[in-house]
């Protein structure tokens, strides 16, 4: 076979030439598209940071000082849940920051080089004077964009809506979501007292998390849904909401029945080992095998199921392990299988159906799901230091990390809607500061996806109020620079974020 050639062109801008590395280069108005497998662009700047885009919802994303040595997550058992778990073995070997899909340096504020996949299975790598684009499996395009920061990467959003398509183009629902008020202490009797309590408050959606299953990989109405779960879904609608529903559609645990009786649907490695989605609910959890057409209809019939219970709002979760390295039955990437998975889920659901995906590929999820969660999970705390900055693990709830990755994701708005998870108003079990509660709530006006976990008995009448308040408003807003805001006039500023200064900061601006 010859090998791939590999030409080496200069790309001009205005005030600046770098030379590309690439099968094929060809010039757009703003900017270039490379072909190749792999890329490289050497460049003359004086870079500073590292623009590092995670591979699912949670996984750490934000601008990195060049100058410091990649941080790994710990411990191992918990990669899964934190990123591509092929990108963080990577970048331990080479000690070189890695990012999934797209990757950018600072020039100096405000102005970027970025090298961004046109497709999923891509990451780039930076060196001081280059940055590497691969693809992990078969060749692909990339663009390169230079300039003003917020353009480029506006830029690069519209090309991967051509490529991979965009959905969400109305508005995001307002949701109320159980879990970050009751995890899973929940049940019939309980969330219908909610329901009662929601009546009057300017919402779309009520939405039950997880703790209604039999198992994970059971799907199906635990003993505290007696009554079973379409009679919720009434109840909802009856209050003029859309029900939605929580699942993890790829994931098995050991208590679920087909563990043992499919044991040859599950993910394994080539050696035969089961493929570990890493460990929640105090157990390990397995991956089923999307590409096998037993475990194909075992999920048109999950989904069909749980329409047929009046649920049109799905929030698939744990989505990457559909994407997890192991021998399929069908031989495909990852991301591949996790983009077919996904689209049967789509077919399966309706195009009516809304689809938010959660702890999902990013890039793979384009144009099927309808909402993405674009950090990882708020919690009614600020941080856990112990995780996030000891164990390095940024993708662990609290508020700060769902902020950092969230706010560095905003380019992704013109794809999809983007939901930067819950925001507070209660102040019973919750320790974040009025300022920090604030924080989330002007996110989530940002992105204009809303949700809230409070519960109507926790909220006194003023909290009730504020919560109808930011549930209804419709807000001009500008963006200043990468981090500043102007809301309706008051300015807001998120530069708090940034890492690694950010990391045992609080804003500067708390009381
Ligand atoms: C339900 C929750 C909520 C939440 C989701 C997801 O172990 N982990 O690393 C881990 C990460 C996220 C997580 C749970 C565990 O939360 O984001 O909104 O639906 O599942 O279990």
């Amino acid at each position: 076979m010859l090998p791939t050639r590999l030409e080496v062109d200069i790309l001009h801008w205005e005030n600046m030439s770098i030379s590309a590395k690439a099968e094929r280069v060809m010039a757009l108005a703003e900017g270039y598209i490379l072909t190749g497998k792999d890329v490289a662009i050497l460049h003359p700047l004086q870079a500073k940071q590292f623009y590092r885009h995670g591979f699912h919802s949670w996984s750490l994303t934000s601008w990195w000082k060049l100058a410091n040595p990649p941080v790994v997550p710990q411990p191992a058992e918990r990669w899964p849940m934190a990123d591509d778990v092929a990108l963080l073995h990577h970048q331990t070997m080479t000690q070189r920051p890695i990012s999934h899909t797209v990757g950018a340096i600072e020039e100096h504020p405000g102005s970027v080089l970025l090298l961004g996949a046109l497709g999923p299975s891509a990451w780039v790598e930076a060196g001081t004077d280059v940055l590497q684009g691969k693809y992990l499996h078969d060749s692909g395009d990339w663009f390169v964009g230079y300039g003003e920061e917020r353009t480029v990467f506006h830029y690069y959003a519209m090309l991967l809506s051509q490529r991979l398509g965009r959905r969400g183009a109305g508005k995001p629902p307002r949701v109320w979501c159980s879990w970050y008020g009751l995890y899973q202490n929940i049940s019939a009797s309980i969330l219908l007292g909610i329901l009662q309590g929601l009546k009057g408050l300017p919402l779309d959606v009520f939405q039950i998390d997880d703790g209604w299953q039999k198992a994970i990989g059971d799907w199906q109405a635990n003993a505290q849904f007696p009554g079973g779960m379409a009679s919720l879904a009434e109840q909802a609608r009856h209050v003029g909401l859309r029900a939605g529903l929580w699942l993890a559609p790829f994931l098995v645990n050991p208590q679920a029945p087909i563990f043992r009786e499919h044991p040859e649907w599950l993910l394994r490695e080539a050696n035969g080992q089961l493929v570990s989605a890493g460990r929640n609910w105090g157990d390990w959890a397995y991956v089923l095998d999307t590409t096998h057409p037993d475990v194909q209809d075992w999920l048109t019939k999950l989904v069909s199921t749980i329409r047929g219970w009046g649920y049109d709002y799905l929030k698939f979760d744990f989505l990457y392990a559909a994407a997890l390295p192991g021998k399929r039955h069908q031989d495909m990437s990852g991301e591949q299988a996790y983009r077919q998975a996904l689209s049967l889920l789509r077919k399966a659901a309706g195009e009516e159906a809304y689809i938010l995906a959660c702890g999902a590929p990013v890039t793979a999820s384009l144009g099927i799901a309808d909402g993405i969660r674009i950090g990882p999970d708020v919690g009614p705390y600020w941080d856990n230091t112990e995780v996030s900055s000891y164990l390095h693990n940024y993708a662990c709830p609290g508020a700060l990390n769902a902020l950092r990755t969230s706010v560095h994701r905003l380019w992704l708005r013109p794809l999809i809607h983007i939901d930067p998870d819950v925001v507070y108003f209660r102040k019973c079990f919750n320790l974040l500061q009025p300022a920090e509660c604030q924080y989330l709530r002007d996110l989530a006006i940002i992105t204009n996806f809303r949700g809230t976990s409070d519960l109507p008995s926790w909220l006194d009448a003023e909290e009730r109020q504020a919560l109808t308040t930011f549930f209804q408003a419709n807000l001009g807003i500008e963006q200043r620079d990468r981090y500043r805001f102007d809301i309706e006039g008051r300015q807001v500023d998120f530069s708090f974020v940034a890492l690694p200064f950010g990391c045992f900061g609080k804003p500067t601006d708390l009381p």
